[in-house]
């Protein structure tokens, strides 16, 4: 059992589950505000500078899971595709075109962003956004977008699946009570912002 699915994290396809995808044919799309929109293939992003970050998911739903999640830093991706000064916003694609989620451009460019293809040394199932997703421990999960297919560089900012159904646009983490996943789930406290320790 990989790791995320032996801390007990939830599964959470609100569009419904992909199925298996492949990931050797796997492609993300950067388009939009750009001097050179590119599509990446799977071993285009292998052959980028890949980072370790510690850090956690934590959902709105009130769970947070803390490991190490590997892949490329968006400030990388950004770099690659030369994005316009007037780009404000990074808005991500799941694979079927459905959820949709968009983060301002400075998170993105922030040490931990990544798009993230392992946690713990595995490579993520389809279960938790293999074979690549956004990861963003600053913001609430519905930022963290599973199985990119897209990230559309905006001027201007849209709401997106979670966004158009009640949750937060700026998806700043809120202080309350959380279950830490990494400690048996059980209920303890958070400040506001990304979440570093329990209270
Ligand atoms: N495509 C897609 N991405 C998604 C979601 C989803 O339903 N569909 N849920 C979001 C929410 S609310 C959270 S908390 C995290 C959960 O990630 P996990 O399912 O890997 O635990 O994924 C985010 N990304
Ligand atoms: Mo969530």
């Amino acid at each position: 059992m990989n790791k995320l699915a032996a801390l007990n994290t939830p599964i959470f396809w609100a569009e419904g589950h992909p199925g298996s995808l492949n990931r050797e044919t796997w492609k993300i799309e950067v388009c939009g505000s750009c001097n050179k929109p590119q599509i990446f293939s799977w071993s285009d992003l292998m052959e980028l500078p890949q980072r370790d970050v510690k850090g956690r998911l934590t959902s709105v739903t009130r769970w947070s899971v803390e490991g190490i999640w590997k892949g490329i830093p968006l400030s990388e991706i950004l770099k690659t595709v030369q994005s316009n000064d007037s780009c404000k916003y990074l808005r991500f694609w799941s694979f079927g075109g459905i959820y949709d989620t968009s983060i301002p451009i400075d998170i993105a460019f922030k040490e931990k962003s990544l798009l993230a293809h392992s946690f713990e040394g595995e490579l993520l199932t389809e279960d938790y956004g293999g074979p690549i997703r956004a990861f963003i421990p600053y913001l609430w999960g519905y930022k963290s977008a599973k199985s990119v297919v897209k990230i559309e560089l905006m001027d201007y900012y849209v709401s997106g699946f979670w966004e158009n159904r009640g949750y937060t646009d700026s998806g700043e983490i809120e202080a309350g009570p959380c279950r830490d996943l990494n400690d048996g789930g059980k209920i303890k406290t958070i400040p506001s912002g990304e979440v570093l320790k329990f209270n």
